[in-house]
């Protein structure tokens, strides 16, 4: 993959850089993405999966789609995209990592500080206390609080939901203070999630999409660099480092 020199020495010469990730880059992991041909929306309905709705109208077709989903997630690996952006928090003065996915792959490549926008499928808490719930997830039935018999969900952001506060402000922080804006492997569809590239925009920031397909945010991003996250980040960082390099010298 050629990557310009002009979008290098951008990137090479920012002092904050943020990155928003979707679905796409936990592919190469082996993770469904939603909205692709093969995604998990395009056979299911979100509403009815993803939704405080759906769970208190049948708790044990979204447990059975959440388990399912998190039984992958304890086989995948992170992926060379992953190690990528781990890599890429350590070459400028300031990065932030947003991300929509709740895999755990980011934190698992190395990545420190990730903002979990729509939460993880690795915590669990209570629908009802609110308590988190470290037991067992039992395979067969509804898993309970101890506390207060309510029942458990998993600690993602269904629609509808808002997004946890601390995620959020840290994600705006970065939009208006970023040189560079990256959007990685996200269809840039759900909201306010897919704001972010755009606030960047309006505050200045240099706009890249990382992306095998044109999005809702292409017409809008300054560069497109069209390959898989896999094959992109690594020669991404491969570039910026042989450029400060030779600036070195
Ligand atoms: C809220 C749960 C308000 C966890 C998810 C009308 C207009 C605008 C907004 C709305 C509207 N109607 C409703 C809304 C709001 C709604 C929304 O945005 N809906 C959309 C669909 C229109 N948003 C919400 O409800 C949010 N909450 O607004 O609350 C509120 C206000 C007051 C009081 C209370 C509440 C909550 C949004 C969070 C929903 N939760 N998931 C889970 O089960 O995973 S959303 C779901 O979509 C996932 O989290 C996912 O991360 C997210 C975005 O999808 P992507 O990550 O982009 O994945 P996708 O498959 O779409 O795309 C993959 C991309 O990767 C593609 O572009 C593909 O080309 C690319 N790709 C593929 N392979 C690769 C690759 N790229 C790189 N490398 C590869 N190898
Ligand atoms: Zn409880």
């Amino acid at each position: 993959m050629e990557i310009s020199n002009d979008i290098i020495e951008r990137i090479a010469l920012a002092k904050s850089v943020a990155v928003l990730t979707g679905a796409g880059v936990s592919a190469e992991s082996g993770v469904k993405t939603f909205r692709d041909p093969d995604g998990l929306w395009t056979k299911m309905n979100p509403q009815e999966l993803a939704s405080v709705d759906g769970f208190m109208n049948n708790p044990e077709l979204v447990w059975s789609f959440y388990r399912e989903r998190a039984h992958i997630i304890d086989k995948v690996k992170p992926n060379a995209g992953h190690y990528a952006l781990a890599n890429m928090e350590k070459l400028f003065p300031r990065f932030e990592l947003i991300t929509q996915n709740v895999d755990g792959l980011h934190a698992a490549a190395g990545s420190t500080n990730v903002r979990e926008l729509h939460g993880n499928l690795i915590d669990n808490r209570c629908f009802d206390c609110e308590r988190p719930f470290k037991g067992e997830l039992p395979e067969d039935e509804l898993p309970r609080c101890p506390e207060c018999g309510g029942g458990i969900r998993p600690s993602v952001v269904w629609f509808g939901e808002l997004l946890p506060a601390d995620a959020m402000q840290a994600a705006e922080f970065a939009a208006l203070n970023c040189g560079v804006f990256f959007s990685v492997g996200t269809s840039a569809e759900v909201y306010p999630a897919a704001n972010f590239p755009f606030l960047a925009k309006r505050s200045g920031a240099y706009l890249i999409e990382v992306n095998p397909n044109e999005t809702a945010l292409t017409p809008f991003a300054d560069a497109a660099l069209r390959g898989t996250s896999a094959k992109v980040l690594p020669v991404l960082v491969e570039n910026i480092e042989e450029f400060r390099n030779k600036s070195e010298r």
